[in-house]
């Protein structure tokens, strides 16, 4: 039973545009289901001035296209594996003034996350790191000279990173190094106005996880057990970053915050 006074959905109606003024860098938009697409989109209607990012040909129409849709100001190339793609996203960006970036990026082997963790190889361990948690150490570092007048560095975490979660594996282990990395920042730059967090999203069906064995059996449990009793919208955890990167948040660095319908809180449940 679903209580009518917990709203799914924020209420548009009244848009306070808690992002007015300000100008965000999101990267990790793949297509519309990426987390980083409903951010821009909470962004966009929080009255933020988006700029976008894409990883290599393969994937610039789709973001090209998504980003008109968000009206995004530029749209620029990014693989934030390589330092020189990091050195060019400096350089197009010299004259910009970011007030927000969001860090939506992680990868690892497909194999590493069905087969027992004892058997993940050093180079996918390595892979898992270098893309998932250093990228936002590199990220942060280019950038932070860009936020001349302090601002809000958020990444994406998952659960997996302090609680066991089968299969879950050398992710895990990135998202433990992830979360240690937000700490470190928010310490580094804390001084510069800027604030550095993360959001532990519950298990939300992207592309990434389509290809993981069992999501939907992941998510059908996740949901029976949560105390709301459902599964994560990417909407809510954008709405959160919107706080995040907004002047409300304006206390809060080196934080992670769980949106996931409360499923972290739990030990056990008899039902
Ligand atoms: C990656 C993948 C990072 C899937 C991810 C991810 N962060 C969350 N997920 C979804 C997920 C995956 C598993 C899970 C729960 C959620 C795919 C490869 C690239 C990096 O286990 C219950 C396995």
């Amino acid at each position: 039973m679903r209580c009518a006074a917990l709203p799914l959905r924020y209420n548009t109606q009244f848009m306070p545009n808690l992002l007015q003024g300000k100008t965000a860098l999101i990267l990790g938009i793949a297509n519309k289901w990426s987390i980083a697409y409903a951010i821009g989109q909470a962004y966009r209607r929080e009255g933020a001035r988006l700029i976008l990012t894409y990883q290599g040909e393969r994937q610039k129409a789709t973001v090209e296209e998504l980003g008109a849709e968000l009206n995004a100001s530029r749209i620029l190339n990014c693989d934030v594996s390589k330092d020189e793609e990091i050195t060019t996203l400096v350089s197009d960006l010299q004259s910009e003034k970011l007030d927000a970036i969001v860090h939506s990026i992680a990868f690892a082997n497909r194999e590493d996350l069905s087969r027992p963790f004892v058997e993940t190889s050093r180079d996918g361990f390595k892979l898992a790191q270098d893309v998932s948690a250093y990228s936002l150490v590199a990220v942060s570092r280019a950038l932070a000279p860009r936020m001349t007048s302090g601002g809000a560095i958020l990444t994406l975490s998952y659960l997996g990173s302090v609680r066991v979660v089968e299969n879950y594996n050398v992710m895990g282990v990135a998202k433990a190094s992830l979360e240690a990395c937000v700490r470190y920042l928010a310490h580094g730059l804390g001084p510069n106005g800027i604030r550095v967090n993360a959001i532990s999203a519950g298990p939300i069906k992207t592309t990434s996880a389509r290809g993981v064995k069992d999501f939907s059996k992941v998510l059908d449990g996740v949901a029976a057990m949560a105390p709301l009793r459902r599964n994560t919208d990417p909407a809510e955890v954008a709405d959160t970053a919107v706080f995040l990167a907004s002047d409300l948040g304006r206390g809060v660095t080196g934080n992670i915050i769980y949106v996931d319908a409360g499923f972290q809180i739990m030990g056990l449940s008899a039902s």
